[in-house]
């Protein structure tokens, strides 16, 4: 009989060639039910609201490739425990990985609009992990006629293989989520001229529009869905005199607004980078709500459902208050990115994503806070949650060394909806506030470039900044978390000046 340590290397080999194999059936059937991202996913959903800012805070955008690889590092003990139990019977072993793969199963079932095709790659996974474990244990049995060679050929073979299969699955997800683009018709009512921004002069500071490529992204998703354009509809119900649906063709058939909007996410720090500003093509939400003819002394809340059923809820009142709220199509000129919820998403400008922004949209229902509760909603975060005044220093960067003399303190600054950003002010050392110069408008619902002429002197410097909106209000100094209803505060950097 071989070691304790061969056994536990065969439970790790037969997992990943599981694995591999269950990606790769997941990819070519429906890239989110892979069992590796459907336990992630439910770990997303399972994990309590602080953890998971926490999880934001400290990995940022790695956040997802933190959770997959914690999730894959746990499978892996598990598996060499399995290792380990088929030493002693080989049926030990395999039951361990069937259980291990259950839980992926069950969960793959238990996400919203699951179809009983989404075990099938758990399936394949429990099947290809026993088989691949009872071949080892086979190989490596004192009977077995390969001796120690037979054992490393059949390591090796499965090691490449399963390393074959992901690589395959991993290819054939990316290749069916590639970027589509479909042909947008011009604007009806377009936007003004972009102007230049400020980031032609001021190096360093942030561009006036974020490139398709570079946007934030935030979502609960671990795999991008695929949405087939043709078969993909819009469905307004609820509180509607009468249900609606439109194809992709009948949105882009209707007149489309032009607008720059800046989004951002609510769990976006003082300071942080989750926030970005494009130009966005759509229907008018009103247009659509009205051709469902909506009851707004019933409902007071607009319950988006994306493809998978993840919820969004947007305060009536708010989203048809006159502002510019959108199911929009196009994003920087082109179809949106699949990221950014290809083939429409929801925007409306001066609300935090998460009640507006809802991506890979297909039903809106017109219903009751009291009825009815998002995915956000039920996890404690606020529903009315209006985008709070902030400001950010690009450049310098914090902690940054930089050389004495003139130079310039940079940044944007973003209050949508609330008439804008009108004012800037720069601290330097606790001193006076400083106004400091703006860059052009792009609307109120836009964020806005600004910096200050500064004359560098050696030694350690603290920088603060802070935005005045349209109405007057000064960005507060209090801070708030994220959670529930957004960040607040003055970002305040130090920098050296040698
Ligand atoms: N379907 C879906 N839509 C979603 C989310 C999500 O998890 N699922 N996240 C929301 C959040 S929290 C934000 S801040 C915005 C981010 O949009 P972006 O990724 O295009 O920047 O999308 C919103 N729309
Ligand atoms: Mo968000």
């Amino acid at each position: 009989m071989r070691s304790r340590l061969s056994y536990a290397a065969f439970g790790v080999l037969a997992s990943l060639a599981g694995v591999a194999a269950g990606h790769l059936a997941a990819a070519a059937l429906e890239p989110s039910s892979s069992p590796v991202l459907v336990v992630g996913s439910s770990v997303i959903d399972l994990t309590p609201t602080p953890a998971k800012e926490w999880a934001i805070r400290q990995f940022g955008t790695h956040d997802k490739t933190v959770l997959v690889g914690s999730v894959l590092l746990g499978v892996l003990a598990l598996a060499a425990l399995a290792g380990l139990l088929a030493r002693r019977r080989l049926r030990y072993g395999a039951a361990l990985l069937v259980a291990l793969v259950a839980v992926p199963a069950v969960a793959a079932l238990r996400r919203p609009g699951a179809t009983p095709l989404d075990v099938l790659p758990s399936l394949v996974a429990a099947l290809a992990g026993v088989a691949a474990l009872a071949w080892l244990a086979r190989a490596g049995s004192p009977a077995a006629a390969g001796g120690r060679r037979g054992v490393l050929i059949a390591g090796g073979l499965l090691a490449g293989g399963a390393v074959g299969l992901g690589a395959v699955g991993l290819w054939l997800a990316s290749y069916r989520t590639r970027a589509v683009a479909i042909d947008l018709p011009a604007a009806a009512d377009p936007a003004p001229a972009f102007p230049t921004g400020l980031d032609q002069r001021v190096p360093g500071i942030t561009p006036f529009r974020t490139p398709r490529a570079d946007f934030y992204r935030v979502d609960t998703r671990l795999a991008l869905p695929v949405v087939d354009p043709e078969g993909w509809t819009l469905t307004i119900d609820g509180d509607v005199a009468r249900e609606v649906s439109f194809t992709l063709d009948e949105l882009l058939a209707m007149p489309l607004v032009e607008r720059d909007i800046t989004l951002t996410c609510v769990s976006n720090e003082v300071g942080g980078r989750y926030v970005g500003g494009a130009r966005w093509l759509g229907v008018p939400l009103t247009d659509l709500l009205d051709r469902a003819g909506i009851d707004d002394t019933r409902a007071d809340q607009i319950l988006s459902t994306d493809v998978d059923g993840m919820t969004i809820s947007t305060p009536l009142d708010l989203a048809i208050d006159g502002r510019d709220a959108m199911i929009a199509v196009g994003m920087n000129g082109a179809s949106l990115p699949r990221e950014h919820g290809f083939p429409a998403r929801m925007v409306v400008p001066g609300l935090y994503g998460f009640v507006s922004a809802c991506k890979w949209i297909t039903r809106m229902t017109l219903t009751t806070y009291a009825a009815q509760d998002a995915y956000w909603t039920q996890r404690k975060w606020a529903t009315d949650a209006p985008i709070k005044i902030s400001s950010r220093i690009d450049t310098p960067k914090p902690l940054a060394t930089i050389d004495a003399g003139r130079t310039v303190i940079g940044g944007i600054a973003w209050a949508q909806h609330s008439g804008g950003v009108q004012r800037v002010e720069v601290r330097v050392d606790g001193g006076a506030w400083q106004q400091a110069r703006l860059g052009p408008s792009a609307g109120n619902d836009y964020w806005r470039q600004w910096y200050l002429p500064w004359t560098a002197e050696r030694g350690q410097h603290t920088l603060a900044v802070r935005a005045t909106d349209g109405a007057g209000d000064v960005q507060t100094a209090v801070r708030a978390t994220p959670f529930p209803e957004g960040s607040s505060g003055v970002q305040q950097i130090v920098i050296n000046v040698s």
